[in-house]
């Protein structure tokens, strides 16, 4: 892409953790060094994290090195691979990771660069090499923007391996989360498998240990998935087994059932060497916990006002924000939950208000996730415009021609 709009789309971030998004937008490259500055007006000089996601389309059919120079922090995927993992604290250091495969020219190929600061200088580059090219950033003809990834602390988040959505709940115990996951229309998430297991590993561990659906409440030492009550374990560390075809990734002695109370299980979070492993803990415990579910999911914001009162005449914006959509997304407005041909967009104008506009407006947003979803519904309300004394008069003056021709008809009758 040689036109200008080339890039990754940038997720700027006010904590360490990808979580409380601030800011999006297109950059057209990843080469910056901020020294001790902010790198947007919505950030601070320290702790802060991006994500930076979109595809790469390499000139060469070869095998590439990509490459980033971070301080502190960073993870790098091309083509689903994880090239790089270096989630800590350093200085200005260049890590290479090499595709397992030859790239093919011309071909697009997703690019995440996860990247945090902690504190001191920052920098974040993204650059690559390969038999035919001398290493040099990935510049904007080069990149293409993606929708991004998502606020980790908030959003619900696509999984593509098996295009489910998962989203963290506030800390709370066991039992509040599994109602709350309920609410949510999912269920506390069942790891089914290795990747599952690393792909939130990934996603969310900045946020530390999760509860999922493990559980060992209804019988001591029988593990089962919330999602469906199936068994996928017996026993405590000592002596226990898998059943198959389950899977599992247990910690070093555990399950323990320590104290003989702990009957929740989890996923470590963090990036210590249990990271990644399970444990059981006392489901009492308020930790965060990881909701699944198995279809679409939207992030919808919006309408931007929730309400408004307006006099006849004015006119008003209604706006909604579909956040890192997957796929193709069509919005359709309802007034007082009729569709309001032509309204199809994500912003809706009412130009010159009458009364007939006063009511309850609704955005619709579908995706390919696939997800619909209603928007909250904005309540418009429209005043009458008190006349003006000039118009005061000339409404007066046609009242009284009105009565003066009324009491001619009537003599006339
Ligand atoms: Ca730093
Ligand atoms: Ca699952
Ligand atoms: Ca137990
Ligand atoms: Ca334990």
């Amino acid at each position: 892409m040689c036109d200008g709009t080339g890039g990754l789309y940038g997720e700027y971030f006010a904590t360490k953790f990808l979580t409380n998004l601030r800011a999006v937008r297109i950059d057209p490259q990843v080469t910056f060094d901020w020294g001790n500055g902010i790198p947007h007006p919505d950030l601070g000089d320290n702790d802060f994290s991006m994500c930076w996601t979109g595809f790469v389309t390499p000139q060469f059919t070869e095998v590439y090195d990509f490459l980033v120079r971070t301080d502190d922090g960073v993870r790098l995927w091309v083509n689903g691979e994880l090239l790089v993992n270096q989630w800590n604290d350093h200085g200005p250091t260049t890590y290479t990771g090499t595709t397992s495969t030859p790239l093919t020219a011309g071909t697009p190929y997703p690019v995440r660069m996860d990247f945090y600061e902690a504190g001191g200088g920052a920098v974040a580059w993204l650059g690559w090499e390969s038999a035919s090219q001398t290493r040099k950033g990935i510049y904007e003809m080069y990149l293409t923007p993606g929708n991004g990834f998502g606020d980790r602390g908030t959003d619900w988040i696509r999984n593509p391996a098996n295009g489910h959505y998962y989203k963290v709940t506030p800390p709370m115990t066991w039992a509040e989360a599994n109602t709350l996951a309920g609410q949510w229309g999912g269920y506390l998430t069942t790891i089914n498998d290795e990747a599952e297991n690393t792909w939130i590993q990934h996603t969310f561990g900045v946020l530390g240990s999760l509860y999922t659906g493990a559980n060992d409440i209804a019988q001591e030492g029988r593990w089962v998935w919330a999602e469906n009550g199936a068994n996928f374990y017996n026993g405590t560390y000592a002596s226990g087994a898998v059943v198959p075809p389950w899977w599992v990734q247990w910690q070093d002695q555990e399950p323990n059932d320590w104290n003989g109370a702990e009957d929740a299980g989890g996923v470590y979070g963090g990036t210590a060497g249990n990271a990644g492993n399970w444990n059981d803990w006392t489901p009492t415990n308020v930790m965060r916990a990881l909701v699944e579910t198995n279809t679409g999911r939207i992030n919808l914001t919006g309408p931007t006002p929730a309400s408004a009162t307006l006099m006849e005449g004015n006119s008003i914006s209604l706006r909604v924000t579909a956040l890192h959509p997957y796929g193709n997304v069509t919005y359709q407005w309802l007034k007082d939950g009729d569709p309001v041909p032509g309204a199809i967009g994500p912003v809706y104008n009412i130009a010159y208000a009458q009364l007939m506009d006063e009511g309850e407006y609704v955005c619709r947003v579908s995706d390919d996730s696939p997800a619909t979803e209603d928007s909250p519904a904005a309540v418009i309300t429209v005043n009458p415009r008190p006349p003006t004394p000039a118009a005061s008069a000339a409404a007066l003056a046609g009242l009284a021609l009105a009565l003066a021709a009324l009491g001619a008809r009537r003599r006339r009758a």
